[in-house]
């Protein structure tokens, strides 16, 4: 089959056998995109393309030269992680080549891992965090009726996300303001990521709840091209009620090997012949040539994003990154698996129940049952309704059981704040609370999935224990005593990327103690080269400089404490304090008091933790020495779409920022 000429279609509505044309080669783009990514979300890209298609390329009225045209028709991409088939309707509109596309999720790159409005032009939206979308079609409909324009809202949804309360709040507004200028379009493919949705959490029957709803309902097999655009027309013509499309679809629709799998949800295609495998199921007769190129086209621009990011780092002389040298020899392991470990090993407590909220395998909740098929009927998955976890698992709590709920940081506090303050830390409830990928080091996912806020949400509760381990190891006795000590909420914040391990298991521990970690000189491996010590038990040494840090950003201390003595003779105390409520005030003040100059390390928000800690360091009772704070940290800024250890240069997160930072202070 020849390329479709996306440029011939600009302007005018194409037919039902263009639109077929069009949306094979969508999808091979999207495709080869999430492949020189190394990562993205197939599985639904592929299934809402042929609604993608009929929608960018024949139903939306929309002008890729005047792309703020105040009557265009809105599209809202509620499914973010659907980017890709975003993506390519916007180039296939016209709003930029479609080979651009393959700097999908780079470092730089417009096409962050979820769609960012005030990155690309088309993006009417930002979007990542499910649930969102309807709700924003309902408000702008509402402002079309008020001003009197007769532009359409439509609003793409997966089925998985039905599970999201906020859904339903729309809808019913939807339907009380009678905003039949509004089209929703659900992508039921009948997968989310846990597996089938009617197991996860049954959302059927869809149809009679939009009904009842108040919505005119229409049913079709989301890849016949016919019925689609029937579809879009008899939307059209409904008076005084929204329309839902209810579209059948096939998760990984048109690969072989992807079609109906859970499990290409989130990944790429591993191998060359992995995609070429998939571009021949798509029947896209693209040369070798041509797919070189588009991959080239991507290698070329993370080669300069790396280079440029690299030529920006403080000018530290020797080499010391993780495992770059001999001497910086250490093991990487994410702390998530240590959040895992300890479920698996305490699990056969009975009152620990599990909770999912459809992100289960890669927080590593999973492992709770994973051998242990006697605990499944302690595990409750609520799918996608953050809020709703929180809630159950209070009432869970009332019953006497330890209720463990996880997913990302983001849906972990910040979705469901409200109910974790009013409900669960207000009654001092035994809930408890993991919360994955905190921090920039989630990577290509972008700014939606970059946790950059929890400890300021967590630490300002009553009631609330925060912890945040330094590695998976200290994750692992942070979960056991978070579950089994303390009776009441507790948080642990964990990170996605696989962070140097840099504790033993015989590495003193204890909630609410933080440790101090002293550079004893060069070692065979980088954890030997340290001593920890529970604050309690260390005297202090007449250091230069006191680094407070906390999470995966103890490691980078650590590492600047090296750099600090070897290139300048610098003396440092590393403070880990895990435990950020209840804090080890003591520890804080006597580095104020002792040292002075302290320079604190997070992955998170600028003076979330800083800010903190230079509370508590204010309360110093001996003033004899000038104080003096800096904090390393995000300034204030939304993360984006990159390498992990990319963007931890990207933001000045790295040992060699902290350490620059030590310099210039210690002149
Ligand atoms: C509020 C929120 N919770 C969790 C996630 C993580 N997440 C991304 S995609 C997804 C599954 C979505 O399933 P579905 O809506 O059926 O989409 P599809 O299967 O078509 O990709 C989840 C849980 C998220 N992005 N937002």
């Amino acid at each position: 089959m020849a390329d479709f000429d996306f440029r011939s279609a600009v302007g005018r509505k194409l037919t039902v056998e263009e639109l077929e044309s069009a949306a094979k080669i969508m999808r091979a783009y999207a495709l080869v995109s999430i492949h020189a990514a190394g990562t993205g979300h197939p599985g639904g890209s592929l299934s809402v393309m042929d609604l993608t298609a009929a929608l960018f390329l024949r139903e939306a009225n929309m002008d890729c030269c005047n792309v703020l045209s105040p009557n265009r028709d809105r599209i809202y991409f509620s499914a973010g992680h659907k980017a890709p088939a975003l993506y390519v309707g916007l180039a296939a509109a016209g709003f930029y080549d479609m080979d651009e596309v393959v700097t999908l999720r780079k470092c730089g790159s417009v096409f962050q891992g979820h769609p960012h409005c005030l990155k690309l032009e088309g993006v009417e939206v930002s979007s990542g965090s499910l649930g969102q979308g309807l709700g924003i079609g309902v408000g702008s409909a509402l402002a079309a009726k008020k001003d009197n324009k007769n532009y359409r809202v439509y609003v793409v949804m997966g089925d998985g996300e039905q599970q999201e309360g906020s859904i339903w709040e729309a809808a019913m507004s939807a339907a009380h303001f009678k905003l039949d200028n509004l089209c929703a379009i659900v992508d039921k493919n009948r997968l989310q990521i846990d597996g089938w949705v009617e197991e996860v959490m049954n959302i059927d029957p869809l149809a009679e709840k939009y009904r009842a709803f108040g919505w005119h309902v229409i049913e079709i097999d989301g890849h016949n091209m016919q019925q689609i655009v029937n579809a879009f027309e008899e939307a059209k013509t409904v008076k005084g009620k929204p329309s839902v499309i209810i579209a059948n679809t096939v998760k990984g629709k048109g690969v072989s090997f992807m079609e109906d799998q859970a499990g290409w949800h989130g990944v790429a295609t591993k191998t060359r012949e992995q995609l070429d495998q998939a571009l021949s199921d798509l029947g896209v007769n693209w040369t070798k040539e041509k797919v070189d190129s588009l991959l080239a086209l991507s290698q070329d621009w993370s080669k300069e994003i790396a280079a440029k990011i690299d030529s920006q780092q403080p000018p530290i002389p020797g080499r010391y990154w993780w495992n770059a040298d001999q001497k910086m020899k250490v093991e990487m392991d994410p702390t998530r698996m240590g959040f895992g470990r300890c479920l698996e090993r305490i699990g056969d407590d009975e009152r620990i129940v599990t909770l999912h909220a459809d992100i289960s395998a890669s927080i590593r909740i999973t492992a709770f049952e994973e051998n242990h098929p006697e605990r499944k009927d302690r595990v409750f998955s609520v799918g996608i309704a953050e809020q709703n976890m929180m809630q159950v698992a209070a009432g869970l709590a009332l019953s006497g059981k330890i209720p463990v709920t996880g997913t990302y940081g983001v849906f972990a506090a910040g979705r469901p704040w409200d109910q974790i303050r009013t409900t669960i830390c207000y009654g001092n409830l035994n809930v408890k609370i993991a919360g994955a990928h905190g921090g920039i080091s989630v990577g290509p996912d972008g700014a939606t999935h970059q946790s950059l806020e929890e400890i300021s949400l967590m630490a300002v509760l009553p009631n609330m224990t925060l912890n945040v381990p330094c590695d998976s190891i200290e994750t692992d006795k942070a979960t056991e005593a978070c579950i089994l000590d303390v009776v009441g909420p507790a948080y642990i914040r964990f990170a996605r990327e696989a962070t140097p391990v840099v504790t033993k298991p015989d590495t003193p521990f204890k909630l609410g103690i933080a440790n101090v970690i002293r550079f004893r000189g060069e070692k065979e491996s980088f954890v030997d080269a340290f001593e920890h010590k529970l604050s309690t038990d260390y005297s202090p040494e007449g250091e230069h400089l006191c680094i407070i840090a906390c999470g995966p950003m103890v490691p980078e201390a650590m590492r600047a404490a090296w750099i600090l003595k070897e290139e300048k003779g610098i003396e440092t105390r590393v403070l880990n304090v895990h435990t950020i409520k209840p804090i080890d005030a003591k520890a804080i003040i006597d580095a104020a008091e002792q040292i002075g100059l302290i320079i604190t390390a997070e992955e998170h928000q600028v003076g979330g933790f800083g800010n903190i800690i230079a509370g508590v360091a204010a309360k110093r009772a001996d003033h004899s020495k000038p104080l003096r704070i800096e904090m390393i940290g995000v300034r204030d800024q939304f993360g984006e779409s990159g390498e992990p250890w990319e963007l931890m240069k990207l933001f000045g997160l790295t040992a060699e920022h902290i350490a620059s930072t030590a310099i210039k202070m210690l002149g």
